[in-house]
């Protein structure tokens, strides 16, 4: 009778373990299990300051997109704010995508495109390249936080 009772108590730890773990699957949880929110060395610090400036109501980011970086990264907005991006490229073509929030903008060469949307969901994301930009494309990306 006594060995159930360790089974039961082992197989509880265990689920609970689990649900503990794994119940936020959100990218924020995946992101923090692939050792926090390290990239390409950097610490993000816990508490980033918010980008751009509040116009009317909008979180305004001017976002420069170059070979192979955005600036600012982190771009930091907080939970239910009204965001606009204005992405300016300074070389070639680049886009700037954020598939959490449907985010996908294009900008020409040397051009200024905006994109507005809410930031409706709390964690860390990828605002990433969309748009062929040579062989660094790949790792062109900032964290898009939202907190
Ligand atoms: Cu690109």
């Amino acid at each position: 009778m006594k060995r159930y009772f360790v089974f039961f108590g082992v197989l509880f730890f265990v689920v609970f373990m689990n649900l503990y773990c794994f119940a936020d699957s959100s990218t924020e949880a995946l992101y923090a299990k692939g050792g926090g929110h390290r990239k390409r060395g950097r610490e993000i610090p816990d508490n980033p300051e918010l980008s751009g400036k509040l116009k009317d109501g909008i979180r305004v980011i001017e976002v420069k997109a170059s070979k192979y970086k955005f600036d600012p990264d982190p771009i930091v907005v907080k939970l239910g704010e009204r965001v606009r991006l204005v992405v300016t490229s300074t070389d070639v073509a680049h886009g700037l995508a954020i598939s959490e929030f449907k985010v996908n903008l294009s900008v020409p060469a040397g051009k200024t495109e905006t994109i507005e949307f809410v930031a409706d969901k709390k964690g860390t994301f990828y605002a990433y390249c969309s748009v062929y930009c040579g062989p660094g494309h790949g790792n062109m990306r900032a964290s898009f936080i939202v907190q």
